[in-house]
């Protein structure tokens, strides 16, 4: 379980200004536990430095049998701008070793209309393990970016990422 109850980015390595990074406890509004983050575009379009969290210690090990696993997460968009300044927040699971995305969510301007937000939201990814394969290192990450201009800033939460086994 990854869900930021440190109170901070321990653990993560995160890319943008400390500004854009914020980890929030206290307020009732986690979805997991008493903590969850806040990144927020940092003023910088994406040919700059998008803000940006990762992790890549969840560990699937090597089938000898049929597995199943389930990566989640929550998430949640907050858009403090409008169209055709389509900011978003993308949360993706990876294979770390290879960069290929197994599955991810975007949500962006769009999607939310004029300032406009979401509720948490929980995504989940079923991963199989055919028999005999290797196992897999999967890496989490979460980017939110402005785009087009840096004007108006819009926010992405995360919390509670977890990886389960469904059947090892
Ligand atoms: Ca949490
Ligand atoms: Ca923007």
């Amino acid at each position: 379980m990854a869900g930021f109850e440190d109170g901070d980015f321990r653990g993560w390595t995160t890319q943008g200004r400390a500004s854009s990074l914020v980890v929030i406890c206290g307020d009732g509004a986690a979805p997991e536990g008493n903590c969850y983050a806040r990144l927020s575009t940092d003023g910088t379009v994406p040919s700059d430095v998008p803000t940006r969290v990762f992790r890549s210690d969840f560990t699937i090990p090597a089938a000898g049998y049929n597995g199943m696993y389930e990566v989640s997460f929550w998430h949640m968009f907050d858009a403090e701008d409008y169209l055709p300044y389509n900011d978003y927040l993308r949360v993706s699971v990876l294979n770390a070793t290879d960069g290929v995305v197994l599955g991810s969510v975007t949500t962006d301007v769009a999607a939310v209309g004029t300032f406009g937000s979401t509720d948490w939201s929980l995504y989940a990814l079923e991963i199989d393990v055919p028999a005999g394969t290797a196992g897999l290192v999967i890496q989490v990450e979460a980017v939110v970016s402005n785009v087009l201009d840096d004007v108006l800033d819009s926010f992405g939460f995360v919390d509670g990422f977890a990886l389960r086994t469904i059947i090892a």
